[in-house]
């Protein structure tokens, strides 16, 4: 399914609201400055640039809105009503140049150093492919998604629904790499993940280097992942060979990854130290606050989006839990006055993956505000509003992420 060629920021895209706020966000001659020395090309205007970086030029253009040459999300209207995300639409979202294509050569020679167990060692993927092979279907998303719909200007990418999707991750369980490994060293609480991207001359690895620690519960479930939807894993998803931490926040999912080390703190680089970390407004990052490691429960409208033929409608959407298996989703039509259970579509790929769901109504000529509202089975359900944070991460409140429909 082919979307139409032409390009439109719809009434539902908060890109279009924030305009102003990302010119002056852009013309920044600090932000600028930081941009290109990290190597990408800034964007003279806040304009959708028309072509995909060549990184990424494999894509579907007329799936996603490309926000710079680092991060692109996918539209609303191209989510689609399927369980996983064809790679051709899935959000991108680098923070470092893309290594080389030569990396992905000889995808079997790619080598990652195990540390922090009994019997550290290097290993290439020939020999992880040896130790054990699983497929877990499990949602990417960045931290910042819904960011753009905050009034205070929330600093970075200003993503609106689209910088998630739905992938289906394949390659060896991190618990069978770390037993044929002799087991954890003791006294580890962290697994700390070292992206293998050059950094460019000139900056201090500390500030630049993309590495995550997750704590070690995460092991129960995290894989190291060689192939994503049934093919070789895409350079520009983190081939040959990427840390998958299934059910937390998109950072943590390192991509080209070199290193996995159980530790006994987490990371000192920036992105761990500082970044990721929710806080309130005009606060900076710091260790002591909440890191972005389990994502919450969401939800979010896909169609009908803008306008709708009166009668009988159906109302798609996704749905995901995070680390917690689905409950319910329910659906307003009346901006959350009254709710009406919406059923889930098509298989359950289980708790890591989202959940299409649908709302059938009859819609007579109007303007509805449709919005939906998901629930874990740990009651976790979402909030109304948003909750307030100086980078705009987790958003899940059902009001903003809702769409206003007009009924002819
Ligand atoms: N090595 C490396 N891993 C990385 C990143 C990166 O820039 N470098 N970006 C992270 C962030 S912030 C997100 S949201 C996801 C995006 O994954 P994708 O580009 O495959 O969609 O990768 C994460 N892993
Ligand atoms: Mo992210």
């Amino acid at each position: 399914m082919k979307q139409g060629t032409s390009i439109q920021r719809g009434a539902n895209d908060p890109g279009l609201i924030n305009q102003g706020r990302r010119q002056i966000l852009l013309g920044s001659a600090g932000a600028m400055a930081a941009v290109s020395l990290l190597g990408f090309a800034p964007l003279a205007k806040a304009e959708e640039p028309k072509t995909l970086p060549d990184y990424a030029a494999w894509k579907e253009r007329n799936a996603l809105i490309v926000h710079s040459t680092n991060t692109m999300e996918t539209r609303r209207d191209a989510i689609g009503q399927g369980v996983v995300t064809p790679s051709d639409r899935l959000f991108v979202r680098n923070n470092l140049p893309t290594p080389p294509e030569s990396i992905v050569a000889d995808r079997d020679a790619w080598e990652v150093r195990i540390e922090g167990v009994k019997n550290p060692k290097t290993m290439t993927i020939g020999e992880l492919k040896d130790i054990g092979v699983t497929t877990t279907a499990s949602v990417l998303q960045c931290s910042g998604n819904g960011r753009a719909f905050f009034p205070h200007g929330a600093g970075g990418t200003q993503w609106s629904v689209g910088a998630a999707g739905c992938v289906m991750w394949t390659g060896v369980p991190l618990k069978d790499v770390v037993a044929a490994l002799g087991g954890m060293a003791d006294g580890m609480e962290y697994i700390t993940s070292t992206g293998g991207e050059e950094l460019p001359d000139g900056l201090d690895p500390k500030q630049v280097t993309v590495e995550r620690s997750v704590p070690t519960r995460a092991l129960e479930n995290a894989l190291l992942a060689w192939e994503m939807n049934d093919e070789p894993l895409p350079l520009t998803h983190g081939g040959p060979l990427r840390m998958v931490v299934p059910g937390f926040y998109g950072v943590n999912n390192v991509k080209y990854v070199k290193q996995v080390a159980f530790t006994e703190n987490q990371t000192d680089v920036k992105i761990q130290a500082s970044s990721y970390r929710i806080r309130d407004v005009g606060e900076k990052g710091s260790p002591d606050q909440p890191s972005m490691w389990e994502m919450n429960v969401k939800s979010w409208v896909t169609s009908p989006l803008e306008t709708g033929t009166s009668g009988r409608n159906m109302i798609y959407g996704v749905a995901l839990g995070g680390t917690v298996p689905l409950d319910k989703v329910e659906v307003s039509i009346d901006g959350g006055k009254s709710w009406k259970a919406a059923r889930f579509l098509g298989p359950d790929l289980g708790p890591f993956a989202w959940r299409p769901f649908v709302m059938a109504t009859d819609l007579s000529p109007g303007e509805y505000r449709i919005v939906s509202k998901a629930t874990d089975v740990e009651g976790n359900s979402q909030p109304e509003g948003r909750i307030d944070n100086e980078r705009g991460y987790g958003h899940n409140g059902w009001s903003d992420h809702g769409v206003t429909v007009a009924v002819s």
